[in-house]
């Protein structure tokens, strides 16, 4: 009996463990064998070994080992590897002179039972092996199979703002991945499990530091960490860059001057452009931040940013590389901060050389919640324009609020500048068919850290992911894009999924509503850049307060950006600006970004704008209550680790949607003194009371 109970009971803690919680550090990459039969009988059918060249290069095995270790763990059953032809039920991969693929596009077909992953280019097929991995994650059958992609944009990368010490500016998930004191001897495995993660949807550069940059990278002992890194990285397709501090020639290179036109200064850059290479090969090249909140910068000598840009390029020499230039600049006291980059980039429009991209961010102030797309987009015909969105959620609740940005990309790539007529969209700009660009780029400032499940909040990946997907293919839908993500690493049990893909989809204008309705930006509280900061009035520049971006006074509320106004609507293509220059048809998610609207102004939603900015706080927070809701309808298919932790951030996010509509109503009452519309219940604390609760979170 004693005997039968101890065996009882350790089966019990067998059984325990081995259900472990999940952590999320598998990402979407969980490989859990597939719970339908049915399912994995079809793929085991036609995966009953890999069938690739031993004498390929080291991609091409990877791609192999990769198939190999994803499918075992979804059919249970080990996928040998073998050298020769197989039969039916056999996966070959092969490179194969295919120009209709591209460079890295790839091609999975099926014919007599065999099926075939074909690319022009060994990376080519490691990222079909990882559509076809997606296929079986999704629960497509493999009938029939056959399918061909390839990335819209060539340079789709990831630019960390990971600093030597270990911190990352603006990183809300543990500290940096990258451990340069233990580099290059210690490899952490994680390095590899991150390329494996940006390979599986189709990213191919990292550039490893912040864009606030420390000199050090480009010293032969940080070129030695660097170079440790690229060589996890390369297999998996991931080429490595840098960001530079353009002022490394007087700090680390004993130089008086960082001067781009001064011949000592182009040959320190192309010496040491020439060492980089001898480590890293592949080096994908340079990102820069000059001239811009004190970085320094060609200006700091009376050159340009072209003048600048091209002396780096002219470094780069006849290696592959590309110099991505950043245009987010603003100098203090000279007008609205939404026309300064235009100002200074637009007239360099034809002076960059080849090799030099513009990165732009998607909107012109600072990755707000919701900005109209940056106005240089429909601008510089004759330059490449990386489009740079922010991952990390510096503006939208840090690993704390459920926000998929999935929508806020989209609305970007989307959005017609008509620089060219109608169909000018940004993401034609970006992708280079719309001025026959032959580069092109698109950034995501990475939200990933060493937190185990790698972005902190778990819905964080889904915006890694999401990331990456647009980047290969921007004709994507968002809410396509979520369900893949949602399958592969929540449940594919479709009451769980309805219940949380909405969740999802809705997500970021619900913060919208509940942070910025109605076009306000840049509210939030001063450096931290969390909660509500509206009656921000001093700072160490006007335009890093609030009261600059929402000019609410007695009469009203919005930066009037019409003629009238800054007149920032001018640098918009007409067809573009037409959509925004009137009041009363401006889309109202836009309407205070250009408009100073009266209070008791009846909007277009029938509602005046008093009423309308008050209802919007309200539902927008009565809204995250619905997201708990939905949430917890899926908790039966979810891991009870995973769902109690997004549970927890949502309880939190709840708090926080009513500091800010509590913050905002009452303040923007100071000015509108009037009442909330009749069955909105006035906040419960007064405005004082809630000024305090920003000192808190800023440690003040
Ligand atoms: C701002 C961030 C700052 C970055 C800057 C940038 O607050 O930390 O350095 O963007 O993109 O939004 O350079």
């Amino acid at each position: 009996m004693l005997l039968r109970s101890l065996l009882l009971l350790l089966l019990v803690i067998g059984l325990h463990n081995g259900a472990r919680a999940d952590d999320g550090y598998r990402l979407w990459l969980k490989y859990d064998q597939l719970p339908e039969a049915g399912l994995r009988k079809a793929w085991l059918a036609r995966a009953k070994n890999i069938n690739v060249d031993k004498n390929g290069g080291p991609t091409l095995q990877t791609a192999a080992k990769e198939l190999q270790l994803g499918l075992q763990g979804l059919l249970g059953r080990p996928v040998p590897l073998g050298a020769a032809p197989g039969g039916r039920g056999s996966i070959s991969l092969r490179v194969t002179a295919a120009p209709e693929l591209g460079r890295e596009g790839y091609r999975i077909s099926s014919q007599n039972g065999k099926l075939e992953i074909t690319g022009a280019s060994e990376v080519g097929v490691l990222y079909g092996c990882f559509a076809l991995l997606r296929q079986v994650q999704t629960g497509q059958l493999p009938d029939q199979l056959n399918l061909s992609s390839q990335p819209r944009i060539q340079y789709r990368m990831l630019n960390h703002w990971d600093n030597p010490n270990g911190t990352v500016e603006r990183g809300y998930a543990g500290s940096s991945i990258w451990k340069w004191l233990e580099l290059p001897e210690r490899i952490d495995p994680r390095y590899q499990d991150y390329a494996r993660a940006n390979a599986s949807i189709g990213l191919n550069g990292v550039v490893l530091n912040n864009v606030n940059a420390s000199a050090r990278y480009l010293t032969p002992e940080y070129l030695r960490k660097v170079a440790a890194v690229a060589g996890v990285l390369r297999p998996y397709g991931q080429r490595v860059y840098l960001s530079v501090l353009w002022a490394a020639p007087k700090v680390i290179g004993g130089l008086k001057t960082s001067d781009p036109l001064d011949p000592q200064v182009k040959a320190w850059w192309q010496a040491r452009t020439g060492e980089i290479y001898k480590a890293i090969p592949d080096f994908g090249g340079f990102l820069v931040k000059a001239n811009s909140e004190g970085e320094p910068g060609p200006q700091d000598y009376g050159r340009n940013h072209a003048d600048g840009a091209n002396m780096l390029a002219q470094a780069l020499g006849g290696h592959d590389g590309i110099v991505m230039w950043r245009a987010f600049v603003y100098k203090a006291g000279s007008g609205d901060r939404f026309r300064q980059a235009y100002e200074e980039f637009q007239p360099l429009d034809g002076k960059f050389a080849d090799k030099v991209l513009v990165q732009v961010k998607n909107g012109p102030i600072d990755f707000q919640a919701r900005e109209p797309f940056h106005p240089l987009f429909g601008a510089m015909p004759r330059t490449p324009l990386v489009l740079e969105v922010q991952l990390t959620q510096e503006y939208l609740g840090f690993a704390t609020h459920l926000v998929y940005l999935g929508p806020l990309i989209k609305e970007c790539l989307e959005a017609d500048t008509h620089s060219q007529g109608p169909g000018s969209t940004v993401a034609k700009v970006v992708d280079g068919s719309l001025e026959k660009h032959s580069l092109s780029g698109i950034a995501g400032v990475a939200n990933i850290g060493s937190d185990r499940n790698w972005t902190g909040h778990l819905v964080g990946q889904a915006n890694w992911y999401a990331f990456g997907r647009l980047a290969w293919d921007h004709s994507l839908r968002s809410e396509d894009v979520a369900r893949e993500w949602a399958s592969m690493t929540l449940t594919r049990e479709p009451a769980a999924l309805a219940a949380v893909l909405p969740v999802l989809n809705q997500s970021r204008s619900i913060y919208v509503r509940y942070t910025t309705p109605l076009g306000l930006h840049h509210i939030m509280g001063q450096d931290i850049h969390y909660g509500p900061e509206p009656w921000l009035a001093r700072s160490a520049r006007p335009d890093w307060t609030a009261v600059y971006y929402h000019k609410a006074d007695a009469a009203g509320l919005g930066f009037d950006r019409t003629a009238a106004g800054s007149d920032a609507l001018a640098l918009y293509a007409p067809g573009a600006r037409q959509r925004w220059a009137n009041p009363a048809t401006c889309p109202p998610d836009y309407l205070l970004w250009f408009h100073h609207v009266g209070w008791g102004q009846q909007l277009s939603t029938g509602r005046t704008l008093w009423d309308e900015l008050t209802t919007r706080y309200y539902t927008g927070t009565d809204s995250v209550q619905w997201m708990q809701r939905q949430w917890e309808q899926a908790k039966p298919a979810l891991d009870p680790a995973l769902h109690a932790d997004v549970a927890a951030r949502l309880c939190i996010q709840h708090r926080e949607a009513q500091w800010w509509r509590d913050a905002c109503v009452l303040y923007f009452q100071t000015f509108a003194r009037r009442p909330l519309p009749p069955g909105l219940a006035p906040p419960t604390r007064t405005l004082p009371e809630i000024k305090t609760l920003v000192d808190i979170y800023q440690l003040r």
